[in-house]
């Protein structure tokens, strides 16, 4: 089982499409264990996007994300980080193919509606930055039903 952080940004949050986003990492098979509205603080904002101080985007990438509330979501499944990434698409919603998320709802190179993590690594960062309270353990019964039962989950 994988964990990764996933952000809706200000503009899905403005144009009030959470519901649909979060409705297809539900229907994928992605397990909910954290989830909250929060509105970024500068100091979170500049260390989530350290690795990108310098750059020419910088700025106005923190004013973005610090500019109206975000949701912070932590998902749960096999391969978690890889399927999420996919299912976000490429980088710009104009670049982004059509069936990922960027693809079908943005066309922006800035505001690109959501994040998520990029490898285990930054998955454990992130989620430790944005639910320092840790997230909710629970059975979700669906996941038998999901997942492959025999080399996934170990049932018979
Ligand atoms: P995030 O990190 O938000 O999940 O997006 P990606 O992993 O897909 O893309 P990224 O880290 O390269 O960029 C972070 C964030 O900065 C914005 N951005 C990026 C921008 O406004 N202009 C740019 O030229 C780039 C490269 C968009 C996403």
């Amino acid at each position: 089982m994988e964990r990764t952080l996933i952000l809706f940004k200000p503009d899905a949050v403005q144009r009030g499409i959470t519901g649909k986003i979060l409705t297809r990492f539900e229907e994928k098979g992605l397990k909910v264990v954290g989830m909250k509205l929060m509105k970024i603080s500068p100091d979170l904002a500049a260390t989530h996007y350290s690795a990108h101080k310098g750059k020419p985007f910088y700025d106005g990438l923190v004013r973005f994300m610090t500019s109206s509330p975000v949701v912070a979501l932590a998902l749960e499944g096999i391969g978690a980080i890889t399927i999420c990434r996919k299912m976000m698409g490429a980088t710009f919603g104009s670049d982004a193919e059509p069936g990922t998320i960027r693809g079908d709802f943005g066309v922006s190179r800035s505001f690109n509606l959501i994040h998520g993590s990029d490898s285990p690594e930054a998955a454990e960062r992130e989620l430790g930055l944005f639910f320092p309270e840790g997230l909710v353990d629970y059975e979700l019964d669906g996941f038998r039903w999901t997942y492959d039962p025999v080399e996934e989950l170990g049932q018979g």
